[in-house]
């Protein structure tokens, strides 16, 4: 750092601020903001990083900063916010700011039509340039390929994700109404397994991999959804502030007044499943008041206290049946998923009372009685067997020798709460597995040469008060960012050995631990949650001590006293765990992870809905191998375990399986917006947000000392390529052999082309581009010389 110049110093709220060093001490720095002259303060000496000369010059590529630090490059990005340039390049990953508004003209048909078949970095940095690269890839490489799109929840994966599909269908479709299909299965999906959360509004509530597939002429020809893990303890309860999933309002609200009678449907306020989280609604934000205010109020003043102002249940339904129509769903099928989601809704409002007798046990609440009818009529279950399956659970015994005799065991009001809970819970997510089939069955297609894949997952979060679902959801991005350090820092890395760059070893953070921590055979916590639940009399607390004990000097595990908020000191080390995870720290409240970890539905309930006279609901549990697995294990309530089907079907199966066609990953990262950022003022996310950055600037860094090779060796063709031009002329000028000559420099043309195309690619080290480029000059050369002659 030199003297007198800008330097960026951290501040506790914005991250940094630009200062003069004023002194220099042994480990610490004396800083002098610049926009406080006269006020110094202490920084330490590794937080204090070099400015650019001119800190309100913004560039398209992080790369071409002069300094690469931490600072420079959040600035970078923060000016381009403030002008509307949400996207920036590092090398070939893409940075997203959320604008929370229609960037004008960002993503119109004149955009997509000026990405088309553009390098990456001849025009603005863009979501569609990403796109097309994957595209050209796919079309050179003959490899599919995959975008992966990480952030933290609200960050802009979902939105980016769909702005690669309608591209992609756009420019390279084929025309016919797959494309269109392709796009339009979002607002279905959405609608079952997108629901408001604190942090965004349309939050997904699961993983999607998403494959656009094309034929060997390179046009798209069909897709492919695969889906991980749906959030299963929303549909019966919600955080303060939070919904359920949009389809219940959005029926309630959209209905015609014929099949809100069918369905016996009112107001959401009068179902359980929705009214216990989002009470009234605050616009506490600012953007949230300026939204509501753009709105009609009249519009809101007669909604009821649910119907979220913020949102429009109404509009977004009839969008939805559009949708559908779109996508060839008809009437009748319309009518069986909402019949069955009105069916989960009556289901919830089942109250229990107890019997009052010596068995102990409980009925259905007089008041419920209609409730009852309803929800059989619509599931098309038998009114009184559904009675006493939820009041009630079949044991098979062996006791006294009589091997197999069926008992019937009362149950508890909260057993029998649980029962339906866990009913209601099995009905709506084998919907929601019907639904992305269904999807599937939209796009039929006979061959396809490659596909282009995007994963969008749910990402990143913390809240105030963080649960299990939180903690499979950070489990779930944990995986992601180790995948994220493989490719690129890793195998990277050796890649520049092989190549022989002679760039120094860099460090970064290995999160293996992490994630050792969380699926570690039978130490890890999801082995140590599925233990818990094994028990006779499993306890939150118990499983809790049980993490406490086994990792007590973990590096990534700590008690929620340690934590920087109040509400966390609060907590017992029995009650909850704090996580140092790649993005920061969370403290996990493990108040019901034994409840939420287990999925499974009693032996009765199970049968009576696989037996259910609804040939669409007896469909959606027809080969499920829990319903198997139940009754082969009869007698005892199965624990089945979602940690591990997380594990497996979730994290697992996308990172592992899929990772083949990462290989040639571009990657799309996502920062949330800077505004809301500084919003959060305290220490944890500012270092959360350090600790992704840094792995950042590191990348930064290889890239440029990757690239320089490679560029300088672009140049090179290229200009041999334009050597090449004056061939033609010669030929023209030729007397005698004028096609054979012809033929040969457009042969080499080619050769040269292709040339570039596989360095552009990176599929060759650098000794092997440069052995080519010789032979090419070679090449040429003798083809001159021949042509002379003649
Ligand atoms: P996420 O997918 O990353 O969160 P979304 O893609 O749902 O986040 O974005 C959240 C909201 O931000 C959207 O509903 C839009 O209102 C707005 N938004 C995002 N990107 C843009 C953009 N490019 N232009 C305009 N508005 C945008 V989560 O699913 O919660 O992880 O789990
Ligand atoms: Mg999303």
């Amino acid at each position: 750092m030199e003297d007198g110049k800008p330097v960026w110093a951290p501040q506790p709220t914005d991250g940094f601020q630009l200062g003069i060093i004023v002194d220099i001490g042994a480990e610490s720095l004396t800083i002098e903001p610049l926009n406080q002259k006269g006020k110094t303060f202490l920084a330490p000496m590794n937080q204090v990083f070099p400015a650019e000369d001119d800190v309100n010059k913004h560039v398209d590529d992080n790369c071409s900063l002069m300094y690469l630090n931490e600072a420079t490059l959040l600035n970078n990005v923060r000016v381009r916010y403030n002008k509307d340039h949400i996207y920036t390049y590092v090398a070939n990953i893409l940075i997203a700011v959320n604008p929370y508004y229609d960037v004008p003209k960002l993503y119109g048909p004149d955009a997509i039509k000026s990405y088309q078949g553009k390098s990456l970095g001849t025009l603005p940095p863009h979501v569609y340039a990403i796109a097309d690269k994957a595209y050209r890839d796919m079309k050179v490489l003959k490899m599919s390929q995959s975008i992966i799109v990480s952030g933290e929840s609200g960050a802009g994966k979902t939105e980016n994700t769909k702005f690669v599909l309608r591209y992609l269908t756009t420019t390279y479709g084929s025309g016919q109404d797959i494309d269109e299909r392709i796009v339009e299965a979002n607002p279905l999906l959405e609608a079952f397994g997108n629901a408001k959360t604190v942090r965004n509004n349309n939050s997904s509530r699961f993983g999607k991999f998403v494959e656009i597939h094309f034929n060997d002429k390179n046009a798209v020809v069909g897709g492919f959804v695969s889906h991980y893990l749906l959030e299963k303890s929303r549909i019966c309860m919600q955080s303060n502030e939070e919904r359920n999933y949009h389809i219940f309002y959005r029926l309630c609200a959209g209905a015609s007044e014929d099949l809100k009678k069918t369905l016996h449907l009112d107001s959401p306020d009068n179902f359980r499943y929705l009214n216990r989280g989002c009470t009234r609604y605050f616009a506490s934000k600012d953007s949230d008041k300026q939204i509501l205010q753009s709105r009609k109020s009249a519009e809101h003043v007669k909604l009821g206290a649910l119907r979220d102002p913020l949102l429009d249940d109404q509009g977004d339904f009839n969008r939805m049946c559009v949708a559908m129509k779109k996508i060839g769903l008809n009437d009748t099928e319309k009518l069986d998923l909402f019949r069955v989601v009105a069916g989960v809704l009556h289901l919830g409002n089942i109250d229990f009372e107890e019997t009052g007798s010596s068995s102990g046990g409980c009925t259905i609440k007089k008041q419920s009685d209609q409730t009852l009818k309803f929800c059989a009529e619509l599931l098309g279950l038998d009114q009184d067997d559904l009675r006493v399956s939820l009041t009630t659970r079949i044991m098979l015994t062996t006791a006294g020798g009589a091997k197999g005799t069926v008992i019937k065991v009362p149950l508890k009001v909260e057993q029998a709460n649980n029962a339906r809970d866990a009913l209601a819970k099995a009905v709506y997510s084998r919907l929601f597995d019907h639904v992305v089939k269904r999807v599937n069955q939209c796009f039929p297609f006979q061959a396809s040469s490659n596909f282009i894949g995007v994963l969008d997952i749910a990402g990143f979060e913390y809240f105030e008060h963080n649960s299990f679902e939180q903690f499979c959801i950070n489990y779930c991005n944990e995986k992601l960012q180790q995948f994220f350090n493989e490719r690129i820092l890793k195998e990277e890395q050796e890649l520049y050995q092989k190549e022989g760059l002679g760039v120094n070893e860099v460090h970064y953070v290995d999160n293996q631990d992490c994630i050792d921590l969380v699926e570690a055979k039978l130490v890890g916590i999801l082995d140590i949650l599925d233990e818990e639940n094994r028990l006779p009399q499993p306890s939150d607390q118990h499983f809790t001590s049980a993490v406490q004990t086994k990792h007590k000097d973990h590096f990534r595990l700590t008690v929620p006293r340690k934590s920087k908020l109040a509400v966390h000191r609060n907590l017992r080390d029995d009650e909850g765990f704090m996580i140092r995870h790649f993005a920061g720290a969370v403290c996990y409240e493990t108040t019901r992870f034994v409840e939420k970890n287990n999925d499974a539905l009693h032996m009765s309930l199970e049968s009576l809905v696989c037996e259910s006279k609804d040939k669409f609901v007896r469909e959606l549990f027809e080969n499920s191998s829990t319903s198997k697995d139940s009754k082969q294990k009869a007698g005892k309530l199965s624990f089945i375990s979602v940690g591990n089907k997380f594990k497996v079907s979730g994290a697992g199966r996308t990172f592992l399986h899929q990772s083949a066609t990462w290989k040639n990953s571009e990657w799309c990262v996502f920062k949330n917006n800077f505004k809301k950022l500084s919003l959060l003022r305290n220490k944890m996310s500012y270092r959360a947000l350090a600790c992704i950055k840094i792995q950042k600037t590191v990348r930064m860094c290889l890239c440029r000392k990757k690239h320089k090779p490679r560029i300088e060796g672009l140049v090179k063709v290229q200009k041999l390529k334009k050597h090449m031009e004056r061939f033609n002329e010669v030929v023209n000028g030729l007397k005698e052999g004028k096609q054979e000559m012809a033929k040969q420099v457009t042969e080499l043309a080619t050769a040269i082309d292709a040339l570039s195309a596989k360095i552009k690619a990176t599929v060759m080290t650098w000794k092997q581009i440069d052995t080519e480029y010789q032979a090419l000059v070679k090449r040429s050369e003798q083809l001159l010389a021949s042509m002379q002659k003649k």
